[in-house]
């Protein structure tokens, strides 16, 4: 049985906008832009206010994850039903030269478009599988999406203001507002060469189409191989300091235990010192068959599922059916440097019983991943997977 909830969100936002905007918006009619604000099929919600939507491992069959079943996190429940294109600008400021006030048309046709595929991995992917358990949004494996992004280099734009000598972070802002004035707005920084190492780039498209308004629409910055937090959504200001940023999410949120490998800490021995998270650890999942699934003795079967890491490149995925013997799994072909790679493993289970699978990626430069995991918040989780099958 798939324990995921048929869920009606678009029809909830869609009667959000419908709500929103004063009675002179309305006769206007067709200026206010919801967005493509198109169903999100059967998914998995966390919570819908703010909107914490999981994506079914089914989906995950597929090279690109569909913009309709994308997950989708936000951190505050302010955030806007719809965005009017007209007037939306996406400001640059603070240590340029001039600054910049940039309509989504400037956007699109005063700069070179750019288009990149990268895998989207929530820091907390996985989360649920932590044991001891720890508090955070309880994900299993579908806090993740591998999509074409096509947009503009911050590179590009950044040089289009005119970066100051001295600049040192560029801080990223998005529309979406605390709900108390007690809570700090989700702003994340970049130091100033990873933001403008030409990769780094603003998205208005994903997968060819406009950003769903759940997915950050009309602009979403994209960190190939960086955790997607970084990834800020609705994305309408750009901030450039001579100095370290200083925001809460920077310097109270998403910190992992510093320099250790895998994030790791023990429960009763913190960390002391931690830093703020940043890329991808090496990790594999299985797509299919799922743990429910019954297979048949001497019938062969394929396992699949797909692997990635921060961009050095997967180059193997290994899986034990015994916990003894490591077999190698094919690799499909390589779509890019930073989207996850799929692998097929031809596996046909000699007799009825309870099998424990277990697959286990290793990257270019020898990265492999851990047997055993753990840290206070629950990020980067890549312990090695296991998968309990039935045989009949
Ligand atoms: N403006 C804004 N951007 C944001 C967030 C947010 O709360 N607000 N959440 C971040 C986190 S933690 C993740 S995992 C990704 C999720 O992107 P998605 O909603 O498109 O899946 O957006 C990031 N960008
Ligand atoms: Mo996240």
């Amino acid at each position: 049985m798939r324990n995921y909830l048929q869920i009606f969100f678009a029809c909830l936002l869609v009667f959000g906008c419908s709500q929103s905007g004063t009675n002179s918006d309305k006769e206007k009619g067709a200026e206010k832009e919801t967005a493509n604000a198109q169903a999100k099929k059967e998914m998995i919600v966390l919570t819908d206010r703010p909107p914490n939507i999981e994506t079914p491992l089914s989906y995950f069959k597929e090279d690109f994850t569909p913009n309709d079943v994308f997950f989708v996190r936000w951190h505050l429940s302010g955030m806007p039903a719809s965005v009017d294109t007209n007037k939306f600008r996406l400001t640059i400021s603070g240590h340029v030269k001039k600054e910049l006030s940039l309509s989504l048309d400037d956007l699109k046709t005063k700069f070179k478009p750019t288009t990149i595929v990268a895998l989207a991995e929530c820091a907390g992917n996985a989360r649920s599988f932590f044991d001891p358990r720890v508090p955070g949004g309880q994900w299993k494996n579908g806090a993740m999406g591998n999509a074409r992004w096509t947009g503009v280099k911050v590179k590009d734009i950044l040089d289009a203001a005119g970066v100051k000598p001295g600049a040192f972070d560029v801080a990223f802002n998005g529309m979406d507002q605390p709900p108390l004035e007690s809570v700090p707005d989700f702003i994340k920084s970049l130091r100033i060469d990873h933001a403008m190492d030409g990769e780094v780039m603003i998205a208005y498209e994903m997968n060819g189409a406009p950003l769903p308004l759940l997915n950050g629409y009309p602009l979403k910055l994209v960190v190939p191989g960086w955790y997607a937090t970084y990834w800020i959504g609705m994305l309408d200001e750009i901030k450039i300091y001579p100095d370290t940023f200083k925001g809460y999410w920077m310097q109270k949120a998403y910190l992992v235990p510093k320099g250790v490998r895998n994030g790791n800490e023990q429960p009763d021995s913190l960390a002391k010192v931690t830093e703020p998270i940043s890329k991808l650890d090496v990790r594999s999942i299985f797509v299919s068959p799922e743990p429910d699934e019954v297979l048949t003795a001497n019938k062969k079967c394929v396992v699949e599922g797909l692997a990635f890491d921060a961009g050095d490149g997967i180059v193997k995925v290994e899986i034990t059916t015994d916990g003894k013997t490591w077999l190698t799994a094919n690799l499909d072909p390589v779509i890019g440097k930073y989207s996850w790679r799929r692998w097929k493993f031809h596996w046909t289970p000699a007799t009825a019983g309870t099998y424990t699978l277990s697959v286990k990626a290793t990257n270019a430069i020898g990265e492999t991943q851990p047997t055993h995991q753990w840290n206070r918040s629950g990020y980067m989780r890549n312990e090695i997977e296991t998968l309990k099958l039935n045989v009949k």
